[in-house]
C-alpha cells in the first residue's frame, strides 16, 4: 500500500452511514506515535530483556537449524485452487540462487474444509505434492494457515479477503465498504463481525474454532509421518475484531491456538506449532500479550513463535531513506525485544520471523533487507522473506530474471549446527559462529556459502573441513580433536 507522503499527517474523522471511520493517515499518524512512545519505553526496559532467542528448531539428527527461506507464496491467497503459481523448477532457481533452505508454504482453510466436516483430501495430496519438491532437496517446511482480512466472502466479488471458508463467515448482515489501502478493510463492521464470531465473543458460533481446530488436525495427521514438514503455522496474521490488545491475545487467542496444538497432538507429537501474536500493532513494534500455551508432548514442548515485522513508516512508501530510516530502525530494535520478551514468556521457544518484506524498489531496500537479516542473525531468528511472488516485492521478475533482492538474500548463513548455536553472524564472503558442539548429534554442522562468493573455497579457522561442496556451496564442519566443554568460534572467510 502507498499513501502519498506529501499530504501530511492531519487528521480527519468521518462519520458515514452511523459508522465511525478513521482517515488513513490519521489513523497512521496515530499508530506511529504510539510506536515512538512505546520504543522509549522499551528501550528504558532493554537491558532486563533476552538478548537472543534461548532454543532452535531441531532435526531429527539433533541439530539446531537456522531457517532461509520465502513465504510461498501470496498467489496461492485468491487461486481457485488455492496453491501458489510456483513450480519445481522455481524451487530449483531459488535454490541456486540463493541456497534457501526453508519455506513457509501457504494454505487455507477454505480449501482444507470446503463445506462443514468435508475435508478436501484432493487438495492436501496436491499440498503434499509440494512438500515432496522441498522434501527431495533437503528443505524444512513449515505450513501457514493463512488469512487475511478473514475470508474472501467479506465482499461478494471475492476481491479483499482470503482464508477462511464461505459458511464460516458469519457478517450478519454488518456492511463492508470499499477501501483503496487493503488493510482498512479491517475496520470494517462486517469483517470486525466475522472475527467477532469466529472468537466467539459474540457467543453465538462456538462451533467455528472447534472447526479450525479440527481442520488442523486433519492437515497434521497427513504430514506427521513426512520429516520434511517441521512446522504448523497456527494462523497468519490473527485479528481480535472488537476485542484488542491483551483482551484478545491472552483472551481467546490463546484459547484457540490451546485448542488447536491439543487437537494436533492427538495425531501428531512431533511438529513444531508456530504461534503468532495479533499482527495489527505487534507487526509495527507494539508489544504482545500472548499467554502460555502447554504442549504436554513427551520428550517437552514443541512451541515456537512467529511473529511478522513490517514497520509502519515503509508501509506508507518512504522506504529506508531520510526521517523515515530512524524510525524504521527505531521500530526494528523495540520489535526486537518485544519479540525476545514474548519467546522467553512462551518457555524460551524457538523463534521464526515468518513474514517482513517491502516493495525493493523503494529508496534503501537493500539495507534494510540486510539490517533485518543482521538482526535475525545475532538474535537466533530463522527468517521467511514476504514474499516468493514475482514483481517488485519479490526476487524474480515475471520473465524469471534475478532482481536486486536475490545478491542480498544469496548470504553466508548455519544451515544445521551441531550443538546449541549462542551467536553467528555474516557478511560478504565471511562467517562467524559460535556454539556449543553436542557429542551426541548425528550429523555435522552444515554451513551455506554463496558459491561465488568463494571461488577458491572457505579457509575455516576454529574447527576442521569435513566437506565442501563448491556447486551447492555446502560446507560441512566438525570440531577440532579437543573441543572442550565449552562454546567454540568458527570463523569462516574465502581462500
Ligand atoms: O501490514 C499488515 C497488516 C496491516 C494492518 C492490519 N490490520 C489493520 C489488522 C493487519 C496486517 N500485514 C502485512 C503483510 N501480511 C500479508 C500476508 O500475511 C501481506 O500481504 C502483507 O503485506
Amino acid at each position: 500500500m502507498v499513501a502519498s507522503p506529501a499530504t501530511g499527517w492531519q487528521s480527519t474523522t468521518t462519520v458515514e452511514e452511523g459508522t465511525v471511520r478513521w482517515g488513513a493517515r490519521a489513523w497512521a499518524a496515530t499508530t506511529i506515535v504510539a510506536v515512538v512512545a512505546a520504543g522509549g519505553v522499551a528501550a528504558a526496559l532493554r537491558d532486563a530483556g533476552p538478548e537472543r532467542a534461548a532454543s532452535f528448531i531441531t532435526d531429527g539428527q539433533g541439530r539446531s537449524l537456522v531457517q532461509h527461506g520465502f513465504s510461498t507464496a501470496g498467489s496461492a491467497k485468491s487461486a481457485p485452487d488455492g496453491l501458489p503459481d510456483f513450480s519445481e523448477a522455481d524451487l530449483d532457481a531459488e535454490h541456486a540462487d540463493m541456497g534457501t533452505n526453508f519455506v513457509r508454504f501457504l494454505i487455507s482453510w477454505r480449501m482444507v474444509e470446503p463445506s462443514p466436516g468435508v475435508y478436501d483430501e484432493g487438495y492436501l495430496d496436491d499440498v503434499a505434492e509440494r512438500v515432496s519438491w522441498y522434501a527431495d532437496r533437503g528443505y524444512h517446511v513449515m505450513l501457514d494457515m493463512h488469512q487475511d482480512l478473514w475470508s474472501m466472502a467479506i465482499t461478494p466479488d471475492g476481491a479483499h479477503g482470503n482464508g477462511a471458508p464461505a459458511w464460516a463467515t458469519y457478517m450478519d448482515g454488518l456492511p463492508v465498504n470499499d477501501h483503496d489501502m487493503w488493510e482498512l478493510y479491517y475496520l470494517e463492521p462486517g469483517v470486525i463481525r466475522a472475527f467477532d464470531n469466529f472468537w466467539n465473543t459474540t457467543g453465538e458460533h462456538p462451533e467455528l474454532q472447534q472447526h479450525y481446530a479440527h481442520a488442523w488436525q486433519k492437515v497434521a495427521s497427513r504430514f506427521a509421518d513426512e520429516d520434511a514438514v517441521v512446522a504448523y503455522d497456527l494462523m497468519n496474521e490473527p485479528y481480535g475484531g472488537t476485542l484488542q490488545g491483551a483482551r484478545f491475545e491472552a483472551g481467546p487467542l490463546t484459547q484457540m491456538y490451546q485448542l488447536t496444538v491439543n487437537a494436533i497432538r492427538e495425531v501428531d507429537a512431533d511438529t513444531w506449532a508456530c504461534l503468532e501474536p495479533q499482527a495489527m500493532g505487534f507487526n509495527w513494534g507494539l508489544p504482545s500479550g500472548l499467554g502460555f500455551v502447554e504442549d504436554s508432548r513427551e520428550g517437552g514442548p514443541r512451541i515456537a513463535f512467529c511473529p511478522h515485522l513490517y514497520p509502519l513508516p515503509m508501509d506508507l512508501g518512504d522506504g529506508y531513506s531520510g526521517s523515515s530510516k530512524g524510525l524504521v530502525d527505531g521500530t526494528i530494535s523495540v520489535w526486537t525485544a518485544n519479540t525476545l520478551r514474548t519467546a522467553e514468556a512462551l518457555g524460551g521457544v524457538p523463534i521464526i520471523l515468518g513474514e517482513f518484506g517491502l516493495d525493493t524498489t523503494l529508496p534503501g531496500a537493500l539495507d534494510y533487507v540486510d539490517a533485518v537479516y543482521d538482526m535475525a542473525a545475532s538474535t537466533g531468528m530463522g527468517v521467511a522473506y514476504w514474499s516468493r511472488d514475482d514483481g517488485s516485492w519479490g526476487p524474480y521478475d515475471e520473465d524469471g530474471t534475478a532482481r536486486n533482492l536475490v545478491s542480498v538474500l544469496d548470504r553466508p548463513y548455519p544451515r544445521a549446527v551441531a550443538g546449541e548455536i549462542v551467536e553467528w553472524t555474516s557478511g560478504d564472503g565471511e562467517l562467524t559462529l559460535e556454539f556449543i558442539p553436542d557429542a551426541e548429534a548425528k550429523a555435522s554442522t552444515e554451513i551455506y556459502l554463496p558459491p561465488d562468493a568463494f571461488p577458491d573455497g572457505p579457509v575455516v579457522d576454529g574447527a576442521e573441513i569435513e566437506a565442501w561442496l563448491p556447486s551447492d556451496g555446502i560446507l560441512t564442519i566438525v570440531p577440532g580433536s579437543d573441543p572442550g566443554a565449552d562454546s567454540i568460534t568458527v570463523t569462516i572467510s574465502a581462500a
